[in-house]
């Protein structure tokens, strides 16, 4: 039995392609030794620096993964000038502020909210879904009259920028997604790959505490504009979010309708535990969006970032310009995503 599985293990290892060929509960080879004792958080675009810093408040008392990741994402949800998440993200065609928020623990615990309105921290909502519930999804009045019963505010989400952005779009209402959206149509961005300092996105975080247990958060306004009920992979566990202890962690952000299709979250940690890492595990993700569409991959933008158990992380995106923030107690950094064109 040991030679059995020390040559599955081996013949594993280093291999982007193999998925569920092997027994896993015998023969798994991907439980990787923990980081425990040095926790580190990281998150999507710059804005996760200042979302990474409210989290590591956190992580830095000992406190828990799962309180971290809320706290951290709670930073942009909250702030008017980010277009893209919570309070002030730009509506859907109709005007109506929509958002997407999920979260998931050490122990396969998960909550999520979809299509929620008049909630300025959908994350917290999702969290109280998979601690107060026996389900793990609410979506839309039922997320909302859930929210009230417990004590959220009903609020405006629709900023006065927001509002005049989509007026502006009422103008043509050309509603086609493209790369980073958000920015290049409604910022009257200019650069065709819009990027680093002014980007603003979906926030997915993933973090790694002091006992080593991992959790991840990812919540967004989703596309700017889109059909009233659109969900994208935000919210999804397993397209815009997974957490496996075992293993890790990844999140995503970009064109949902691209990840849900290879439950792209799931698909990273579980190339993470086929011995790959983080960085080419997400390499791989992208690459599967790359080869079923090639065509399309030019003009779409999706990111995956991910971190393993050993607190080793890493990102891939499509296009140029997705970065991703990374605190801990060896450093305080925003990092460039590696990209394909
Ligand atoms: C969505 N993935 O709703 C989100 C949006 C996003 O960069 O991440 N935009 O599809």
């Amino acid at each position: 039995m040991q030679n059995r599985r020390k040559f599955l293990q081996s013949s594993l290892i280093g291999s982007a392609a193999v998925i569920g060929g092997a027994s896993f509960a015998e023969d798994r080879p991907g439980r990787i030794q923990s980081n425990a004792g040095n926790p580190i958080v990281i998150s999507t675009w710059d804005f996760g620096k200042a979302a990474n810093a409210a989290a590591w408040e956190v992580l830095s008392k000992n406190g828990s993964a799962l309180d971290a990741v809320e706290a951290g994402v709670r930073v942009p949800e909250a702030d008017p000038e980010n277009q893209s998440v919570g309070y002030g993200g730009l509506p859907d065609r109709d005007g109506r502020v929509t958002l997407d928020a999920c979260i998931m623990d050490a122990q396969y615990r998960c909550g999520s909210v979809m299509c929620i309105e008049h909630i300025k921290h959908p994350i917290s909502v999702a969290r109280l879904v998979m601690e107060k519930t026996p389900h793990i999804v609410l979506v839309g009045e039922g997320a909302l009259e859930f929210a009230l019963a417990n004590g959220f505010q009903k609020e405006n989400l629709l900023t006065e920028s927001s509002k005049k952005a989509w007026q502006e779009w009422l103008k043509s209402s050309d509603y086609k997604p493209g790369i980073n959206i958000e920015n290049k149509l409604y910022k009257k961005e200019t650069d065709p790959m819009p990027g680093g300092k002014d980007n603003h996105d979906t926030i997915g975080m993933l973090s790694l505490d002091a006992k080593g247990d991992i959790a991840g958060a990812c919540t967004t306004s989703g596309l700017a504009f889109k059909m009233h009920g659109r969900v994208g992979d935000s919210p999804i566990i397993g397209a815009g979010l997974y957490v496996d202890n075992e293993v890790g962690g990844a999140t995503s952000t970009g064109l949902g309708e691209e990840v849900i299709r290879i439950v792209g979250s799931h698909l990273v940690v579980e190339l993470m535990r086929q011995g790959l890492s983080p960085e080419n595990a997400c390499k791989e993700a992208v690459s599967r969006i790359l080869k079923r569409s090639p065509q399309k991959a030019k003009e779409i933008q999706v990111g995956f970032l991910a971190i393993n158990k050993k607190g080793e992380y890493g990102a891939y995106a499509l296009q140029k310009g997705f970065s991703y923030a990374v605190h801990s107690n060896k450093e305080v950094t925003l990092i460039p995503g590696k990209s394909h064109f």
